[in-house]
């Protein structure tokens, strides 16, 4: 991996003159891609967009470089390696795209990725803490999720949402073994699926959703675990049931249906207590709920969060 400063934000101009620099001035730099080439994995040379926003959470974190967040991925569709997963989604088609809205609803509807602009994405910089024990910040573009269902007016019967996210075994090489359960399928509580911070996302770093974090559209619900961030959705159903989802499909011992962010509860294999902030030396601590505590302890209020992890 071509390592780059993660507070580096540079301008676009500058950062092409600084890689002409860098190209020019050769030998060692050639050397090191030609290594990189031969091992199979090509560094993912990506430039920062230039963006303007908030460069810190509220909890005055850097966030994460553009680097980073684009060549640092899980997308088990792709690959189990999180630096293999940015070239090999390089060429996935995202466009068209639609987005169905069904199940217990008043209104169904299916969205192209261009409807959902009505829903005004804005950006919130979050903290991604991954049930791996990683964590980064990232600057997305979303608009919260109950926008959408208030559109489409769930039914009184109604209890969870269930995601699911693209089946294409054609682009997508680990859809043809058995790695997880395929299509990728995620759920929440509709409380939760109604949570201000729950958002569905189409973009970062002011710009488009890149690929590799799950272009066109995904979700993202700040205090759980990275996996409910669902990536690639193509469909939105409301049910009357807690789904089944790919991880606890994979391991129920290991990943519950909640997965909200909990340094008292221990993964079976390893600690929750902390984390490694990526781009940072050290381990820092866990935050219950990812640090979003204040915004939703209270939907849990009375639940046992050792059994209903
Ligand atoms: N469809 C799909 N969505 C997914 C995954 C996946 O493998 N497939 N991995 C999840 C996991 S484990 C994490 S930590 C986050 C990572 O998001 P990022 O690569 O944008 O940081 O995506 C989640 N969404
Ligand atoms: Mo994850």
């Amino acid at each position: 991996m071509v390592k780059i400063d993660p507070s580096e934000i540079t301008p676009k101009s500058l950062y092409l003159s600084r890689r002409q620099f860098i190209g020019s001035a050769g030998a060692m730099a050639a050397g090191a891609f030609a290594l990189a080439a031969c091992n199979g994995n090509l560094p993912t040379v990506t430039e920062s967009p230039p963006y303007t926003g908030a460069t810190t959470d509220e909890l005055g974190a850097p966030i994460n470089s553009y680097q980073d967040i684009t060549n640092y991925n899980n997308y088990y569709e792709f690959s189990t390696d999180k630096t293999a997963v940015a070239g090999l989604a390089a060429n996935f088609p995202v466009s068209p795209w639609s987005v169905e809205v069904s199940g217990l609803v008043s209104n169904p509807k299916t969205y192209s990725i261009d409807d959902l602009q009505k829903f005004l994405p804005e950006t919130r910089i979050y903290r991604l803490r991954c049930v791996e024990a990683w964590s980064m910040v990232i600057p997305w573009i979303g608009f919260p999720l109950n926008r959408l269902l208030d559109e489409v007016q769930p039914t009184s019967e109604a209890t969870h949402v269930l995601f699911t996210a693209i089946y294409d075994p054609k682009e997508m090489p680990l859809q043809g073994t058995e790695t997880l359960m395929w299509p990728y399928t995620e759920g929440l509580r509709m409380d939760e699926a109604m949570h201000d911070l729950t958002l569905l996302v189409t973009g970062l770093y002011g710009e488009t959703l890149p690929k590799q974090d799950g272009a066109p559209i995904r979700l993202v619900v700040p205090w759980k675990y990275g996996f409910k961030g669902i990536k690639a959705i193509v469909k939105i159903e409301l049910v009357n049931f807690q789904p089944d989802t790919t991880w606890m499909v994979a391991g129920p011992n290991e990943y519950g249906f909640y997965a909200n962010v909990n340094p008292n509860v221990n993964h079976p294999r390893w600690s929750q207590g902390t984390e490694r902030r990526i781009g940072e030396v050290g381990r820092m601590k866990t935050l219950m709920f990812n640090g979003y505590e204040n915004e939703v302890a209270s939907l849990y209020t009375g639940m046992d969060l050792k059994k209903n992890f």
